[in-house]
């Protein structure tokens, strides 16, 4: 399996939760500005949206966007999946409401087109969304005791709120700071060159 992926880009959540389940992978990296491999391949043959994620089966299978690759890693490691008879739906909300409601609301953000008047709009809608999401934990993590791959893609995004000064929540900095200490955390951060 190969997880193509870009350095503290959503896909570390991705990269974290495989590190989590224990799953024998392969990084590869991918320059988001030229669609590059480090092999000199272009990404747009793997896949052609060009972003990151995308896990590439041993068949040569590709799957991309976070929240399918996330639900499958969640589904064949039982251990990160949500609790509960109806646990797998209120993973997907949690991680559709993080895809579309927190990570979508950086773009702004990350555009260098955009305005500081948009770049400061989009920072106060993530500043609401965390707020929203900082009501539903049920423990340290979103589901309780033990971390589930949405509260993966959930520190990925308060890396994210950090790095750009947006104030977080005191119980999202506890999450991020019980992930952050995870071994697994220290491993991805490190082969991403991050730490
Ligand atoms: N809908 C996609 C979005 C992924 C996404 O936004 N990836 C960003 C990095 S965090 C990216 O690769 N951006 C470069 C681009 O859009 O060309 C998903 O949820 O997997």
């Amino acid at each position: 399996m190969i997880l193509y992926y870009s350095p503290g880009a959503c896909s570390l959540a991705d990269h974290i939760a495989l590190e989590e389940a224990g799953r024998k992978f392969a990084l590869a990296k991918v320059d988001l500005k030229t669609h590059k491999l480090e092999d000199g391949r272009s990404y747009l043959d793997i896949n052609p949206k060009g972003y990151v994620p995308a896990l590439q089966f041993d068949d040569g299978q590709v799957l991309t966007e976070n929240i399918a690759i996330l639900t499958f890693i969640a589904d064949n490691y039982p251990g990160l999946m949500a609790p509960g008879q109806f646990g797998r739906y209120r993973l997907l909300e949690k991680l559709a409401f993080i895809s579309t409601e927190i990570h979508k609301s950086f773009a702004p953000i990350f555009n260098p087109a955009a305005t500081e008047e948009e770049k400061a709009t989009a920072a106060g809608k993530v500043r609401k969304r965390l707020d929203e999401i900082s009501t539903q934990l049920t423990g340290p993590y979103l589901f309780g005791e033990h971390a589930t791959v949405a509260d993966f893609y959930l520190f990925v995004m308060l890396l994210w709120a950090e790095k750009n000064k947006i104030e977080i929540p005191k119980s999202l900095k506890t999450l991020a700071e019980h992930i952050r200490a995870r071994p697994t955390v220290e491993i991805a951060l490190r082969q991403e060159g991050l730490a």
